[in-house]
């Protein structure tokens, strides 16, 4: 049985559990609270519910939801050591949707003229941002060819009363189905669901193939069917209890430049052309509680929320290579994307050189690959360091490959979607372990005075 319902009932499962911080203080949109969730995010800290927002009376705004493993476990209700193996079954459980006629998310039904973007306490969150984001909106939208569900989280730009960018490219799946329907001269309808049950945000993270509808995959997570209404003004449904829907349809073929935002590389991207949405309904409950979360310099929640779907992804693409994969960890400096460290136990001389070379090619984002032994501890960046240091010879074991196609925001590219990929083989020679034994003090063990 699972501890919460739905986003505010997670809300109240954090406070129960002392990992939810109200805050009465006024703030501002502008900074104030993204600053918030900087603190809680480098300080392992608790989500907050800022209750008294600058010029939005009535509003709450939820932040940092995501901010920390803790939190995601708490979402996941398992221990945070258990959170990847149970993450791993979740995502091929699927459970269909059930419609029903009516919930929360539509106490409050505004369209036409009554749309107004500027009423909704939208954030401003780094410093050179060029304006309000909605950053943790979840797309729920149907493919224009199969009528199939997919989910995703993409940036919104605030342009106007009724307008937003969407940012999402066709290497996305929602960007896919932005170019479907433009080919058949049509806009795209999308449901943006902003304070959505957390299993909603982290299936929409899960990497399946298009087609399969991670609604389903959310409903799997929750162990319920999501209960889905129809929404108001466009033909697509969205969950009945969720905080607010934002309905609206893409303009075909427009475009406008989107940024610079501050990225999950920490860097800023270069402004970009995102397709626009013209918003038709916005639905919500009475005393909605909006939500928002950061993105940017490593560990944010937007890193936090990547890590299992990454390690899953990484897991099955070296186990094709050695089926005795030992550990995996995608760094936090490596933008929990860039810079892959796996322990395997070596059975043949040259293995780690063909792990390298298939995660270079996933294009997944992945820069770097660092293979050690099974007695390094992939997430200790001094261990790794140590094998580095006394387990590979550069002009031997490092491997550069020159221009991969590469889904990355990283600002060193030469030319976008294009990277060059090294890999490190800093795994013992197999033949030789005597040279490479570690140090060790016997009865440290035994000490029981310290
Ligand atoms: C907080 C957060 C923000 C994100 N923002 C974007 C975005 O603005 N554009 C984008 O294309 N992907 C973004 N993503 C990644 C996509 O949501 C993710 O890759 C998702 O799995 C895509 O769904 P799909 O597999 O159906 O294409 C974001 C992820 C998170 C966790
Ligand atoms: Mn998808």
């Amino acid at each position: 049985m699972t501890e919460y319902a739905d986003f505010r009932g997670f809300l109240d499962f954090l406070e129960k559990k002392d990992k939810l911080l109200r805050v009465q203080t006024e703030v501002d949109t502008r900074f104030e609270i993204a600053a918030g969730i900087r603190k809680v995010s480098d300080t392992d800290g608790p989500a907050l519910l800022y209750e008294n927002i600058k010029n939005h009376p009535g509003w709450r705004v939820a932040a940092g939801v995501f901010a920390t493993r803790k939190l995601l476990a708490l979402a996941l209700e398992v221990p945070e050591e258990q959170m990847l193996e149970h993450y791993e079954q979740l995502e091929k459980k699927f459970l269909p949707t059930k419609e029903v006629a009516s919930g929360p998310v539509q106490e409050v039904v505004l369209s036409g003229e009554e749309v107004d973007l500027s009423r909704v306490p939208i954030v401003v969150h780094s410093e050179l941002d060029p304006g309000a984001y909605v950053t943790i909106g979840v797309q729920f939208a149907k493919d224009p060819e199969t009528g199939l569900g997919n989910l995703g989280i993409h940036r919104m730009f605030v342009l106007g009363k009724n307008r937003l960018t969407v940012w999402a490219p066709p290497d996305h799946h929602l960007g896919r189905l932005i170019a479907k329907a433009e080919d058949q001269g049509q806009g795209l309808p999308i449901a943006t669901i902003i304070g959505a049950d957390p299993r909603i945000v982290i299936a929409s993270q899960v990497k399946v193939p298009l087609g399969v509808d991670e609604m389903e995959i959310a409903g799997g997570m929750k162990g319920a069917p999501i209960e889905m209404v129809p929404c108001k003004s466009i033909p697509v449904s969205a969950p009945a209890d969720a905080e607010m829907v934002i309905e609206g349809v893409t303009l075909p073929g427009e475009r406008v430049p989107d940024g610079p935002f501050a990225e999950y590389t920490g860097c800023y991207s270069a402004a970009k052309d995102a397709a626009v949405l013209e918003v038709t309904a916005i639905t919500m409950r009475k005393n909605p509680i909006y939500h928002t979360c950061l993105t940017g310099l490593p560990v944010t929640e937007n890193h936090v929320l990547i890590e299992l779907p990454n390690l899953v992804r990484v897991r099955q693409e070296v186990q094709k290579t050695i089926p005795e994969v030992y550990d995996i960890c995608v760094t936090p400096g490596g933008t929990f994307r860039h810079h892959v460290v796996v322990s395997i136990r070596k059975r043949h001389e040259e293995e780690a050189r063909n792990v390298i070379l298939a995660l270079l090619a996933t294009g997944i984002g992945i820069k770097l690959v660092t293979v050690v032994d099974d007695d390094i501890d992939v997430t200790d960046p001094l261990e790794v360091e140590w094998a580095l240091s006394t387990r590979m010879q550069p002009d031997r074991d490092i491997i550069i490959i020159p221009r991969l196609t590469c889904s990355t925001l990283d600002p060193s590219v030469p030319v976008a979607r294009t990277t060059a990929g090294w890999g490190i083989d800093a795994t013992k020679p197999m033949g030789d372990q005597k040279r490479f034994e570690k140090v060790r003090v016997p009865g440290v063990d035994q000490i029981d005075y310290l």
